[in-house]
């Protein structure tokens, strides 16, 4: 363990919960010419702060090397395109936003969420890192900053007398090792009486549902509310409003405002009772985590393995950063899952990191056949068996490993 104290609030009390081993980087996904080199492979080990509940890995790997150059492009995923143009229309109706208003995203990726603002004349500024991604949101008309989100950006965005309505971080605050610089940042760039929305996965649904192959490198942290509002309130937010959305195998969404008046409603309230009814700020709540997602591991394992001894073919679906955890966990190469398709073009080409299996655009199902096809990307499996009917229609067949491993 190479954590000394937990990089939310600073205590040193921290206890294992799992250990997924040495692992590749989930979007870390190597070209032909760079197989010839070995995956960089780090812990990945999750403990628990008994201080403040967070749950957080032990190794923070540089950001530049995580996201200045990114596998992930949100707009390849048409359901996270509908989720966020829903969630546009709520906001600005909440908020009777317009012309004279400003909406920030940080981690706003290829502008799959401003760019529904910026149709309804609502001005927009996107933040985000990688440089290979913000110019897909440049051509959607959104206007983009390529760095790291911080005080110092806030402060320097602040200086030009820009404050903005509404902040939407969505997917990121389990990605910034300095946590509490984030969180700060958004309250300075928060207008007094703007709102932060913030979609992050929930860890409830993680360990109910044993989403072991949502811990990457990219996911520093693992959120309940009890953790995050202890973040918030050290940092000038108050969380008013809390609910629970499936996005990503189960996730929160907040809206927080700048403390003072703001006070926490009855989601809020009610979430709180939840959680510790089910013990969730102790350690004991995870206490069997690590074991029964090994067990899950084994079994996934063995289901694959019996299909392969019936003489049945598999494929895989979605290079996601899930379907790299969970190879490497399996120890599947492509004798195992002869390849994966994802509709991302900079991921074709491509090889998962680790067990090396070559990616292909989703036309390869039909060309083909593979008699099933395991879906990483388990999070949007409607959309996808929907979109690859003719693959079913010709016989084929889908398959999904959580819960627990089952023909879809
Ligand atoms: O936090 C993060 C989440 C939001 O996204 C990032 N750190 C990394 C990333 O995690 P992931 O790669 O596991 O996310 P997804 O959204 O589950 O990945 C889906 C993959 O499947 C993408 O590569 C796109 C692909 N896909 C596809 O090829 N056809 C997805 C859909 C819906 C499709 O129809």
């Amino acid at each position: 363990m190479t954590l000394s104290a937990c990089r939310s609030c600073g205590s040193s009390s921290l206890h294992e919960v799992l250990s997924l081993g040495e692992m590749p980087l989930a979007n870390a996904l190597p070209t032909e010419a760079e197989l010839a080199a070995p995956d960089a492979r780090f812990p990945l080990e999750v403990v628990m702060c008994s201080e403040c509940s967070l749950l957080q890995l032990t190794e923070s790997v540089p950001p530049p090397t995580l996201f200045a150059e990114y596998a992930y492009f949100s707009s390849r995923s048409e359901p996270m395109v509908a989720h966020a143009r829903a969630l546009v229309e709520e906001v600005r109706a909440e908020r009777a936003l317009g012309p004279s208003n400003l909406v920030v995203e940080v981690a706003s990726n290829d502008g799959y969420l401003l760019q529904h603002y910026v149709n309804a004349g609502i001005p927009v500024l996107g933040i985000d890192p990688a440089a290979n991604v913000v110019p897909h949101a440049l051509e959607r008309g959104v206007p983009t900053l390529c760095e790291f989100f911080t005080t110092e950006l806030a402060e320097r965005v602040r200086a030009e007398g820009t404050r903005a309505d509404v902040i939407h971080a969505n997917n990121v605050l389990a990605h910034v090792p300095d946590i509490n610089d984030f969180v700060t940042a958004i309250a300075r760039l928060l207008a007094d009486d703007g709102i932060a929305v913030v979609e992050t996965p929930y860890v409830r649904d993680l360990a109910e549902r044993l989403e072991f192959d949502t811990i990457y490198h990219e996911h520093i942290f693992y959120y309940s509310l009890h953790s995050l509002e202890a973040l918030f309130e050290r940092n000038g937010l108050t969380v008013v409003h809390v609910d629970r959305i499936p996005m990503h195998g189960g996730s929160l969404r907040v809206t927080a405002a700048r403390g003072g008046a703001a006070t926490a409603d009855e989601t809020v309230l009610g979430l709180r009772d939840e959680e510790k009814g089910l013990g969730m700020e102790a350690h004991d709540y995870y206490g069997d985590l690590g074991a029964r997602v090994h067990a899950l591991i084994a079994s996934i394992r063995s289901f694959l393995d019996d299909r392969i001894q019936a003489g049945r073919t598999i494929a895989g679906y979605g290079a996601a950063a899930k379907a790299t955890v969970m190879l490497n966990a399996l120890g599947a190469g492509p004798e195992t899952i002869e390849f994966v398709v994802d509709g991302t073009p900079y991921k074709q080409g491509r090889y998962v990191p680790g067990v090396r299996i070559p990616i292909f655009a989703p036309e390869m199902l039909l060309e083909h056949k593979p008699d099933d096809v395991m879906i990483f990307a388990w999070n949007f499996a409607p959309s996808i068996i929907a979109k690859e009917s003719a693959y079913v229609d010709a016989g084929g067949t889908f398959l999904l490993p959580l819960p627990a491993p089952h023909v879809a």
